[in-house]
């Protein structure tokens, strides 16, 4: 009896393993506790830390992947006009420097960091979800089908991005941050912490740090079997990334 009770605990462990490690193919529903599990919360923000008080929240962060795709679920409160962006970098080469000055009109500037893709949710156009890259101002279709997306004008946004698009490199290490903002405005709360703040004024904000965790195996190939818990927030610094 002792060793039957003995594999059945194993056994229900591996499953809650399994159930936590990549890959997982998720399908977007709005309700990001269920679309994700435990293992893919990977980032807490303070639900208090917003310059703007009680108006727009950034509270979590989701993310994992499977074969094709990255999946990203983001939870906040927004109130209307406002805007979320997620940024994307690792691999490639880069060149938003400072978003100011492109058609996002966004008042973040990321002098060390240069991330590659923004997918900006403005909930003033309900459907519209982009995926922006600089250089190319480029909006791509979210009706396409390639980029699938969920978003509500409460503050969810879920995102799912081939791999393609963002085009994986040997032991490839994805970065992340998440702003809300007003359209044209500074913003007011960010994931990961910044140092400083976003402070809510209509003045530039920079971007003093990032979620960095490994995506890709020697080959590429996306990983499996990992947590994404395991994410880091790394500050911006110069690195080989960078020096392209
Ligand atoms: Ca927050
Ligand atoms: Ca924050
Ligand atoms: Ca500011």
């Amino acid at each position: 009896m002792g060793r039957m009770l003995s594999f059945l605990f194993v056994f229900l462990f591996c499953m809650s393993v399994t159930l936590a490690i990549t890959p997982h193919t998720v399908t977007f529903t709005g309700n990001l506790e269920s679309d994700f599990v435990s293992d893919e919360w990977v980032y807490s923000d303070s639900s208090t830390d917003s310059a703007w008080g009680a108006f727009d929240e950034l509270y979590k962060l989701y993310l994992t992947w499977d074969s094709l795709t990255l999946y990203l679920g983001v939870d906040g409160k927004r109130v209307e006009n406002e805007t979320i962006d997620i940024w994307l970098a690792g691999g490639g080469s880069s060149n938003v420097v400072n978003l100011q000055t492109v058609t996002l009109n966004k008042r973040f500037t990321t002098t060390s960091w240069h991330p590659e893709w923004a997918i900006h949710d403005d909930n003033t156009m309900v459907t519209l979800a982009g995926l922006y890259a600089d250089g190319e101002f480029t909006w791509f279709d979210c009706s396409l089908g390639s980029l699938t997306t969920y978003s509500n004008k409460s503050g969810i946004l879920e995102v799912a991005i081939p791999w393609g698009y963002l085009g994986l490199t040997p032991n490839h290490k994805l970065q992340c941050a998440v702003t809300i903002s007003g359209p044209l405005w500074g913003g007011c709360d960010a994931i990961p912490a910044q140092n400083p703040e976003p402070n809510g004024d209509g003045e530039a904000d920079e971007l003093s740090n990032w979620l960095q965790i490994q995506v890709a195996d020697s080959n590429g190939i996306p990983l499996v079997g990992i947590s994404p818990s395991g994410i880091q927030s790394v500050p911006v610094e110069l690195s080989s990334f960078q020096a392209d």
